[in-house]
């Protein structure tokens, strides 16, 4: 927990500097004007400061007014009929509040079997069958042992505090580079996002255990590659976790230069139309901030390169992607950073083949299909890289519970077997779709050959 003590080296140099300055100023209006003691001495404060809470905002029903409450840096976590859930420090809750908004606190994270003593770096007892990131490890060591004609990992990188990044592959003769087309699922951009880690377990042991049991399983193992990154950031997974309290964690954990606040958010930092449109923060604290440069956080160049390494003899082999976050019970496609339905290399029948295979697979899971920007504004996010940079038909999953549930982006471990198998169908259809996603609005005759 290298965070920790760094944090306490801080406020000492703060606390040090406060000092220094006392004795170095007579006593005037503006020494007594620095805080009492007893608040300088509270440390809590300005921790309870930084910490990441969850607020409700009532009377929020355009987009227009979810773009200005973006701007402040705090995250939009749900859009409710007439409120939106929002989340953030003080600072960008201040913000809020100078645009004129009133924020009502939403219950802490819950403390599931707190009084049980988790040791560091564990869920709370009571959300234990939740996998953290070394668990996860030995989950999918165990599925690629037990399956192996079909399973295979490997590491296609490292995080920024050193975690490997895995990919599995599942394909009937997984060891060869057949022609087949690709799909990819990638989970867990988001650290406290930590259902979508299960929804990548949930999907390698479901085809494993099906393959040659159940026909469609059977048929597309077959017939698809199939590739499953299940974290994309280990670091601040493992960092939401291991104080055995949830810290409303999104980022990553990497420092910024010049700023005490820690983290990127990946799903802003992608290399497509970066930064282009008010849709990311800008200043390390922000809650989406986009980073320095446009891929500049390591998970995000890991899973990139990967994505460009599958470009075999000038055509990239991936067809299709879920990036699956939580929560809002969603289906979402590109674009993030405009508000138009069609864009440069957007067209209207790509348009058209997005919302129709998206709408098919929200039916099947009873999520709500749209595009992105319909909420607001993002830049920087995978979905637009996808498309606009590799032409990869690429969706985020928004998982359970919905909108206007309170437990957010924590529900309790008793649901992760109907949530995940609840994207079973949805899965089946993207990998049915991905030999020619515009079969979906009988155009396969102009874009596919021969299928
Ligand atoms: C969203 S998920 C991204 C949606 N935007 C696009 N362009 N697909 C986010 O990243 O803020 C919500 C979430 O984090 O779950
Ligand atoms: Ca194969
Ligand atoms: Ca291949
Ligand atoms: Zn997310």
């Amino acid at each position: 927990m290298p965070q920790r003590p760094r944090r306490r080296a801080r406020r000492g140099a703060a606390a040090a500097a406060v000092l220094a300055l006392a004795l170095a100023v007579p006593l005037t209006a503006h020494a007594t004007a620095s805080p009492p003691a007893e608040q300088r001495a509270g440390q809590s404060a300005s921790e309870r400061d930084d910490r990441i809470r969850g607020y409700e905002i009532s009377g929020v029903d355009s987009r227009a007014e979810r773009e200005r409450i973006a701007g402040t840096g705090l995250t939009i976590d749900a859009v409710r009929e007439d409120a939106v859930v929002v989340s953030g420090d003080a600072t960008q809750r201040a913000r809020a509040e100078k645009l004129g908004h009133e924020l009502t606190p939403l219950s802490s994270p819950p403390k599931r079997g707190a009084a049980q003593q988790p040791g560091p770096r564990d869920f709370p007892p009571d959300d234990s069958d939740y996998h953290t990131y070394d668990e996860a490890r030995a989950a999918i060591d165990g599925y690629v042992e037990k399956y192996p004609e079909i399973m295979s990992q490997e590491v296609i990188g490292e995080s920024e505090e050193g975690r490997e990044i895995v990919a599995v592959k599942i394909s009937d003769n997984v060891a060869e580079d057949e022609a087949e087309p690709e799909v990819l699922f990638t989970h867990h951009q988001h650290a406290r996002e930590h259902l979508t880690v299960e929804m990548a377990l949930y999907t390698i042991g479901e085809f494993g255990a099906k393959y040659g049991s159940e026909e469609r399983i059977t048929d597309l193992v077959d017939g698809r590659e199939l590739w499953i990154v299940p974290d994309a950031n280990p670091d601040g997974g493992e960092y939401d976790i291991e104080s055995g309290e949830y810290q409303m964690w999104r980022k990553n954990r990497q420092p910024n230069e010049g700023s005490s606040a820690i983290g990127t958010d990946i799903n802003r930092n992608w290399a497509y139309q970066w930064g282009c449109c008010g849709g990311s923060g800008e200043s390390p604290s922000d809650e989406t901030y986009r980073g320095p440069a446009a891929a500049s956080s390591p998970e995000v160049g890991v899973i990139a390169d990967f994505t460009k390494s599958r470009v075999v003899g000038g055509e990239q082999q991936i067809a299709a992607h879920i990036d699956f976050h939580t929560y809002s019970e969603l289906v979402l496609w590109p674009y993030g950073y405009t508000h138009d339905d069609t864009a440069e290399g957007l067209t209207q029948d790509d348009r058209d083949a997005f919302a129709a295979v998206g709408t098919d697979m929200a039916e099947s899971n009873g999520y709500t299909p749209q595009q992105s920007s319909d909420l607001y504004v993002t830049d920087g996010s995978i979905n637009d890289w996808m498309w606009g940079d590799q032409k990869i038909f690429s969706y985020t999953f928004e998982m359970y519970p919905g909108p206007n549930d309170p437990d957010g982006f924590y529900p309790p471990d008793e649901v992760i077997p109907e949530e995940t198998a609840r994207n079973k169908e949805a899965m089946l259809i993207l990998l049915e779709n991905a030999d020619c996603m515009y079969r979906s609005i009988g155009k396969e005759g102009e874009y596919c050959e021969a299928s």
